[in-house]
């Protein structure tokens, strides 16, 4: 309830009940630390914070502290009585995106709400996925007091080529996985919190390459070239048009053609360069120095977990002062490119929120610029021996994908229509009745398939599969190297399994991936749910994860060709920690790693396309096997 109408104050009687007669003050002695709640309530009630109705954005110093200082708070209930009772009041009375972003992630990562429903961010800020023409015709059938479902098309048109994999970057589900994936690993979160975020850095790393090959496979299913990195002394060549509005500061900024980095009051051009030398002069020397001048080595599988941290940056990050923060500034100088010294009184752009910021085709550029800084550091690591790659006695012999299509290894993709709510973006008032508002989008979904693997095995084992897909020929038609394959190569899934002796066939639903989760439930679907009791509770229940709708890439009419590869590795040498494999909560794994716990693979992520394939006879062992597939784009019908 507390995030439903987060314009308006709650119609709710137990929220409006809590935040009447509960005042935070008068309870420290509920909380971890009450002289932070105190000197939070002081700060509050000098009217330094941000107002309601106001855009909030993390990327601001000061509405980040405002921020990180409620979340501080929400985690520090001692009950969740009292966590419920501070969060009815910070929902009334603190600005609403600054409340929906500490609450949000207070839920993901409080120990007592494990396991919550959360909607979906795009019925949570509907402004933020909605294009501009939709929120108007909703406030317009909102004042006319009649249901009505609203059309919504990605933007642009056909002139631009940008704009034919724009299903991809403004899809409602994946800017939800990116929202996600960052409140599940906040870049300023600290160990205080209780929680360790296992391997942070290095998943960093590795969701953002997985959305920039992800995209890869989108621009060559759509014959588009591969992906143009940014840089700083290059000009941006491609603009956009957001056609997306702040509920009050008005249109995401536009940006045209060609425009040029420029220098912001807080942040030079050349302080970017500065940032992007000193990490490629660490990553060239094999190591980086500390805030002591001490050196610490990244020459080894380690070395990604310090570079992630360091790029991004976050609180973890070493020596911040000296490697900076090349990846949030780096949103930061292209979302105020279009008002850099802010004369125009623009608002941020969609660089700087989460949930917006793939909406921008810049932004896979940008991270392509960040993943081949990563690259470099992989590259300079030396490629896995036979030994290393090897699960002696165990060969994968067969691969067939079946159920894809009416033949094996052919998989089909399409567009649906899908509905989510805009109540959210609307006002509300006692007396005003409310009316049915939907927006209708388009969403490239496929039909479910299965890998069936044919395993030998020389005794019992419990094997680790790792599958993965990359486009077999580049947008030139030649056909890709492994060496070139392997940075295109997208994870599918990862799971355990028990190995006989003999012959196996271990088959795997598309469905069951590690990599992607399924649509969160609509508050439509919520509410009915729990008053039906039906409402399914798991613990280990996660809101990032790809979506499952988009664990292919959309392919062509014709078909375009991809090699699945699967490789067999043994758990025993894999494991991270001493745990039985049935143990594991696989669920978004791939992408999201764990919420709490230690990441159970202790494999690097991407194993084994993260290091070069300098010799191909080296890199074949008998426990992998590639498989051709083709995908095929059902057009509309
Ligand atoms: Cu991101």
């Amino acid at each position: 309830h507390l995030l439903e109408n987060i314009h308006d104050h709650s119609f709710d009687d137990h929220v409006r009940d809590a935040a009447d007669h509960y005042n935070p003050g008068d309870h420290l002695g509920d909380y971890e630390h009450g002289d932070h709640v105190q000197h939070y309530l002081e700060h509050f009630n000098k009217g330094h914070h941000l107002e309601r109705d106001h855009l909030f954005n993390l990327f601001d110093p000061e509405h980040r502290r405002e921020a990180v200082e409620l979340f501080e708070i929400f985690m520090d209930c001692k009950s969740y009585d009292t966590f419920f009772k501070t969060a009815a009041w910070a929902r009334e009375h603190v600005n609403e995106l600054l409340f929906v972003y500490s609450y949000t992630v207070a839920l993901l990562n409080r120990d007592d709400t494990q396991g919550l429903h959360i909607p979906p961010m795009y019925e949570i800020n509907p402004h933020y996925f909605t294009t501009t023409d939709v929120i108007q015709a909703a406030y317009s059938a909102k004042m006319k007091q009649h249901d009505t479902t609203i059309d919504m098309h990605f933007t642009g048109t056909k002139v631009n080529p940008e704009q034919w994999v724009a299903y991809y970057g403004e899809d409602i589900g994946l800017n939800n996985h990116h929202f996600h994936w960052h409140a599940d690993f906040p870049f300023w979160w600290k160990k205080e919190y209780g929680h360790e975020k296992d391997r942070k850095g290095e998943l960093f790393f590795y969701a953002h390459h997985m959305l920039t090959a992800r995209f890869e496979a989108e621009r060559l299913s759509n014959h588009l070239p591969e992906i143009d990195p940014l840089h700083w002394d290059k000009e941006i060549e491609q603009g956009f048009s957001p056609h997306t509005t702040y509920r009050r500061e008005g249109e995401f900024p536009f940006r045209p053609d060609h425009m040029h980095f420029h220098d912001l009051p807080f942040v030079t051009v050349n302080d970017m360069k500065n940032m992007e030398h000193r990490i490629e002069a660490a990553i060239a020397l094999g190591y980086i120095v500390d805030d002591h001048g001490n050196h610490i080595s990244i020459n080894d599988t380690h070395g990604i977990e310090v570079l992630g941290e360091i790029m991004e940056s976050s609180a973890c990050s070493k020596n911040a002062h000296y490697y900076g923060s090349l990846h949030n500034l780096a949103h930061v100088m292209l979302s105020r490119v279009s008002d850099p010294e802010g004369k125009y009184d623009l608002p941020p752009g969609v660089m700087e929120h989460f949930e917006t910021a793939t909406r921008d085709p810049s932004f896979f550029r940008l991270h392509k610029y960040m993943d081949n800084i990563f690259k470099s550091h992989k590259d300079s690591l030396p490629p896995y021996t036979h030994e290393e790659l090897d699960f002696p006695g165990v060969s994968v012999e067969q691969v067939t994908v079946t159920g894809g299509s009416h033949h094996d290894n052919e998989l089909h993709t399409f567009f649906e229509d899908f509905e989510f709510d805009l109540n959210n973006a609307l006002d509300h008032g006692k007396g005003i009745e409310e009316v049915k508002v939907h927006a209708k989008v388009k969403r490239l979904n496929h039909n479910p398939f299965t890998y069936n693997i044919k395993v030998q095995s020389d005794k019992d084992h419990v094997g680790v599969v790792r599958i993965f897909m990359a486009p077999e020929y580049s947008y030139y038609g030649t056909v890709f190297t492994h060496n070139q394959e392997r940075w295109l190569m997208v994870e599918m899934d990862r799971f355990t399994t028990k190995l006989h002796k003999g012959s196996n066939v271990i088959t795997r639903k598309s469905t069951e991936s590690s990599a992607t989760i399924p649509d969160s439930l609509s508050f439509d679907q919520l509410r009915h749910d729990v008053e039906a009791g039906t409402l399914e509770y798991n613990k280990y229940h996660r809101h990032c994860g790809h979506p499952q709708r988009l664990l292919l890439p959309k392919g062509s009419v014709e078909g375009i060709k991809f090699d699945v590869f699967v490789m067999v590795t043994d758990f025993e040498k894999d494991k991270a920690y001493d745990h039985e494999h049935h143990e594991v909560h696989e669920n978004s794994l791939s992408y999201c790693g764990t919420l709490h716990e230690v990441y159970p693979d202790n494999k690097p992520m991407g194993f084994p396309f993260d290091r070069r394939i300098d010799d191909d006879d080296v890199f074949h062992t008998h426990n992998m096997h590639f498989q051709e597939v083709v995908v095929k784009h059902e057009p509309d019908h």
